[in-house]
């Protein structure tokens, strides 16, 4: 097969696209699909500030580094969440990385913030692990990218991840989740404005680009995931694709151009009655918000502020512009 764009010999094939790449063409395609997400979707503003959620795994490292490539402000978050070795291992990477990138990353570390960590936190909730770790996430990365001012928090999640959640939603005919399902969810009232620039790549281009690349990610999955039902409905997915290629991607996309204007409604009704937290001052619509809960059941506190790195941690890292 030769590559798609210079007809040098292809090293990476991509069935969706019918196409295969060269290295030096892929990345250029990767970059290429993250910034026509990014423009599709008004995703970023102009000279933005930049909050990427990274894991150490391969599509958090890749969509920083595109982004860092692409021109933006772009700093990471590592969330340590005591999940023993990975936790460490994936920590590394991630420090790894921002030093080879000369990037700034804010780290929170949940046991040393919070008092508690997820193996902990999902016993004492008496929920699954990642149920536990899906809302501790969601908040500290929300707490950091305000406290920390930035304009936009980034996630890794890409085709696959969004098309199983989809799958998942849809199974259920879950229509608030259906309607909070977007690649951009806006900010406001306490909530900072989340994005998903990979949303036009697969997972087995994150992993190829990272390899091409030269990013040292963990490929290890986390331990606490077995029985997530999300790795059930990218199987079946992923079934599908093989004997359907482009399948995955007809079924993200024409929910977003079809169907997720239909179901908007349904989750803004959620934003109604926020009021701050008295625990930690995040938006909510209970008394205490559901980590201030899961902290207090687990023995912990909610963190102090997260981004709060002095100014001077960011001083020999490189100038970098917005791109525009
Ligand atoms: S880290 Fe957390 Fe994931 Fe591990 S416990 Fe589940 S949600 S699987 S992305
Ligand atoms: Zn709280």
């Amino acid at each position: 097969m030769k590559c798609r764009s210079c007809r040098q010999p292809a090293v990476v094939d991509v069935r969706r696209h019918n196409a295969g790449f060269c290295a030096k063409c892929f990345v250029r395609h990767c970059r290429d699909q993250v910034e026509r997400a990014i423009s599709d979707h008004d995703m970023i503003p102009v000279g933005g500030t930049v909050l990427v959620a990274v894991s150490g795994g391969k599509d958090s490292l890749a969509l920083w580094d595109i982004l860092l490539d692409l021109g933006y402000r772009a700093d990471g978050l590592y969330l340590g969440l005591g999940i023993g070795d990975y936790s460490d291992e994936s920590g590394r990477r991630a420090r790894a990385f921002a030093a080879h990138r000369r990037a700034r990353l804010v780290e929170v570390d949940l046991p040393a913030d919070a008092g508690f960590d997820i193996p902990a936190g999902a016993r004492a909730a008496r929920r699954a692990p990642c149920s536990a770790c899906g809302l501790s996430k969601r908040h500290l990365f929300n707490a950091a990218a305000v406290e920390g001012g930035y304009d936009v928090v980034a996630t890794g999640h890409n085709l696959d991840d969004e098309a199983a959640v989809l799958m998942g939603n849809v199974l259920r005919w879950d229509l608030a989740y259906l309607g909070r399902q977007r690649p951009v969810l806006d900010g406001g009232g306490g909530f900072a404005r989340k994005v998903k620039p990979l949303i036009r790549l697969g997972e087995r281009e994150t992993a190829a680009y990272c390899v091409i690349r030269g990013i040292d990610y963990i490929v290890d999955e986390c331990p606490m995931s077995a029985g997530n039902k999300h790795l059930g409905y990218k199987e079946a997915l992923n079934r599908i694709e093989a004997r359907s290629p482009g399948a995955k991607a007809a079924f993200y996309f024409g929910f977003l151009d079809r169907v997720a204007d239909l179901v908007a409604g349904e989750a803004q009704s959620e934003r109604e009655g926020l009021h701050p937290c008295p625990g930690c001052g995040s938006p909510t619509v209970a008394d205490v918000c559901a980590f201030c809960k899961l902290a207090a059941r687990a023995g912990g506190h909610p963190p102090v502020p997260a981004a709060a790195a002095p100014e001077g941690d960011a001083e020999d890292a490189p100038a970098v512009r917005g791109p525009g």
